[in-house]
This record gives C-alpha cells, sequence and structure tokens, in this order.
C-alpha cells in the first residue's frame, strides 16, 4: 500500500514510522510512506500557508492553494486513483472497521491540519474526513499516524501467522483478557491458577470469560457489536450489575 502524507511537518513522521512493525514493514516494501509540504508547493519568499480568517478571530487558517497543490502532488505521484482523506476533528469517528476498509486500499492520501484549521475549499477535493477522538490537538498530524499504524499492521505480511490469527480472535470487538509472563508470583501476586493447569479448553473459556466481564464493566458500548452466545450475554449483564453497584 502507498500512503502520502499532506503535511508542513514532515520530520514528525521519521522516528514514530521507522521502528517497529510500521519500520519493518516499511523495508520490506508492504508500505511506502511519502510526505509532502505543502510549503514546497508556495510562490512567495516566505512560503506562506497560513492567513488570517475571513470574519475576524483568533488564530490562523491553511490557505488553499498549497494544500491542493500538494494533494494533486501526491495524486500524480503514483499509478491509478487515491482517495484524500482529512483528518479533522468532524470527521468519521475512526474505530477497526474502518481500518479494515482502509487495509483494502491500494493507495491512501491523508491531509493535516495545523494553525485553527482548514479552509473550508480544501474538503471539496476530499473523499473522506476522519477523526480519532475528542480533544484538542495542535495538528492532525499524530492523527495520521494512528490511522497509519492501525491499516498498516492489517495489511498481508506486515504481522506473523501467529499476530493475525491472535488479531482475528480479538477482533471480535472484545477488550483484551488479562495476561501473565513469569514469574507465577510477583510481590504476593499470583497468576491464576487455571494459566498453569495447561488445559487449553479451560484457559479459552477463562480468557472469553474475562474479556466479556472486562467489556461489560468498561465499555459495556462494545459490546453491541460483539457476537455472544446467551450465556455470555447472562454473563455480561451480571458484571454490568457489579460496577453498576460501585
Ligand atoms: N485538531 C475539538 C473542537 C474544535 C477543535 C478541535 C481541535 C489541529 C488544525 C484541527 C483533533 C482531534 C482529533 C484530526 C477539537 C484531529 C484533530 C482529530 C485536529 C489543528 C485544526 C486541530 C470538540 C474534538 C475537542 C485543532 C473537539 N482527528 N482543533 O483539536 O486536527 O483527526
Amino acid at each position: 500500500m502507498v500512503v502520502d502524507v499532506i503535511t508542513i511537518f514532515p520530520e514528525m513522521f521519521e522516528g514514530p514510522m521507522s521502528v517497529s512493525i510500521i519500520g519493518s514493514a516499511r523495508e520490506r516494501g508492504l508500505l511506502e510512506l511519502r510526505t509532502h509540504d505543502p510549503r514546497d508547493h508556495t510562490c512567495d519568499r516566505h512560503r506562506t500557508t497560513d492567513d488570517y480568517p475571513y470574519g475576524g478571530g483568533p488564530g490562523m487558517v491553511m490557505k488553499p492553494e498549497p494544500l491542493v497543490a500538494a494533494i494533486n502532488a501526491a495524486r500524480t505521484a503514483g499509478p491509478g486513483s487515491a482517495p484524500v482523506a482529512i483528518l479533522t476533528p468532524s470527521g468519521r469517528p475512526f474505530d477497526q472497521q474502518q481500518a479494515h476498509e482502509l487495509s483494502g486500499l491500494d493507495r491512501l492520501i491523508l491531509v493535516c491540519g495545523r494553525y485553527e484549521g482548514i479552509d473550508e475549499r480544501v474538503f471539496a477535493y476530499a473523499d473522506m474526513t476522519i477523526s480519532i477522538g475528542d480533544y484538542v490537538l495542535t495538528g492532525g498530524e499524530l492523527p495520521a499516524m494512528v490511522v497509519i499504524d492501525a491499516v498498516t499492521r492489517l495489511l498481508p505480511g506486515v504481522l506473523g501467522d501467529e499476530a493475525s490469527s491472535a488479531d482475528e480472535s480479538f477482533t471480535d470487538g472484545l477488550l483484551e483478557y488479562p495476561q501473565y509472563t513469569r514469574p507465577a508470583e510477583y510481590e504476593g501476586m499470583s497468576v491464576p491458577d487455571v494459566l498453569l493447569s495447561g488445559h487449553h479448553a479451560a484457559i479459552a473459556a477463562y480468557r472469553r470469560a474475562e474479556a466479556i466481564r472486562k467489556t461489560a464493566q468498561v465499555r459495556p458500548d462494545l459490546l453491541v457489536a460483539a457476537n455472544l452466545t446467551d450465556h455470555e450475554r447472562r454473563l455480561a449483564d451480571e458484571a454490568r450489575k457489579e460496577t453498576d453497584r460501585d
């Protein structure tokens, strides 16, 4: 997959996108990540990418011309068509479902805002908008990296066989079950006996029950989409009631 990022801070991507799974995906050619700086598409001496807002008010707004010129440069920098996604607080809430959808694309262009925002007319060049959550940020670069991280790990070959099948079982919409490694006892806290039992069916049942209990307690909204048996629904309802009493 080829991802083009439109950003006035391309250096922000260097560290995070060069290490671990994403760095290795790039080295292996599974992800091609390119940045395009709107500053390189300005004509004035100061390479201006922002201007005062019409109608007044605080802060500056990203000018349309350098941004759209950078989007077009990204478009023509590769074969075929590439959907354009703007990272913005008013975008579609990003989730694992959309990560799966985007991982099926050959190309994607991500546009990062800075200052107080992007001139509204740039949105006419976008196929979609994405938001990673409800908090104030200084730019769309971290959100773009969140999207790239979530999408890249789903690309064929990026994770090993074991990690990708583990992924399928935990993307059944539930939070993670509790995990333990050695030592069996740490500061008086011991690993649940069932995990030391070697009884694989019992371990699987314990983990699924714990994942359902945890999800019901901290994120009951996630259970709506989860595939639960009648018995598991009752387990979730019980866990829910436990927290309601707190
Ligand atoms: N943020 C809010 C309301 C109004 C403004 C903001 C805000 C960066 C250019 C956008 C933020 C959060 C999630 C992009 C936030 C995201 C951004 C994102 C983002 C600079 C303008 C700005 C009600 C959400 C708190 C700054 C709420 N996902 N403006 O953060 O780009 O993608």
